[in-house]
């Protein structure tokens, strides 16, 4: 029976370069003989997929943060059963864009929900089932914002207000300082390749720690 795999969450404000660097996380992570199913949230299912499409709509009715909040969890609870947990019981790893920290992130701090609501829903949902390793990809508001324009039309989230952001990223940091086991912070405000050079060293250490066999020549 193999090992289980391990569970990395990216995480970070908008247009911070999380999808970028999971690419590049991806290229690192397989070419050391890890095997990896990428996926993200909310997604990761064609459920899912299709609640994450409800989620990012612009509509004429204002969504409920309760409504918001359990749509997000839906789609969590169909991703786990039917991708995350059947790949990490396999021994695959999952990297995953974006997690549960984000749900603390966006409706707790963002939108001002209680977060005993979000750690109910978390230990329904989820059971034991927590991220091994998080990167935050941090950097200002601003910086995450510029790069993030001209990508044509903006979705629900994208529509907030800047304070809306320092909030979400405020409470990013105050999890990491929690959880400071489990997190590694990024200085996503250098160029590329300081940040990935940022992210390699982690791979290296994660690759290391878990013992990858590498695959023969
Ligand atoms: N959401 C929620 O509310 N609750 C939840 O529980 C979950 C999610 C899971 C969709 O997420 C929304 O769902 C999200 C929160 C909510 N809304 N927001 N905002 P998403 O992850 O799909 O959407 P996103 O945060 O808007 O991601 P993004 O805008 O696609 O950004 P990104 O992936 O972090 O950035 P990127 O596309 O890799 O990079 C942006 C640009 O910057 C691109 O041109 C890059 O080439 C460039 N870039 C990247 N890094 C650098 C550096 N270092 N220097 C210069 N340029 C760079």
């Amino acid at each position: 029976m193999s090992a289980r795999g391990l569970f990395i969450t990216v995480e970070g404000g908008e247009g911070v370069g999380k999808s970028t660097n999971i690419a590049y996380l991806e290229e690192q992570l397989v070419g050391q003989g890890v095997d990896l199913l990428v996926t993200r949230e909310p997604g990761g299912s064609a459920l899912g997929e299709k609640v994450r499409q409800l989620l990012l709509a612009v509509d004429e009715e204002a969504v409920d943060a309760m409504a918001e909040l359990l749509l997000v969890f839906a789609a969590r609870a169909q991703h786990i059963s039917t991708r995350i947990e059947p790949a990490l019981a396999a021994g695959t790893w999952v990297l995953c864009d974006r997690f549960t920290d984000a749900t603390y992130a966006y409706q707790c701090g963002g939108r001002g929900l209680d977060r005993n609501a979000v750690s109910t829903l978390e230990q329904l949902v989820q059971g034991q089932l927590r991220p091994d390793c998080t990167l935050l990809l941090d950097a200002p508001v601003a910086t995450g914002m510029a790069r993030a324009q001209g990508r044509g039309e903006l979705d629900r989230f994208e529509r907030e207000e800047l304070a809306f952001f320092e909030r979400v990223r405020a409470t990013y940091l105050e999890l990491a300082e929690k959880s400071s086991g489990r997190y590694r912070i990024i200085d996503a405000s250098q160029s590329l390749d300081a940040v990935q050079r940022q992210l390699l060293k982690v791979c290296n250490e994660l690759t290391a720690c878990w013992g990858v066999r590498h695959p023969d020549p």
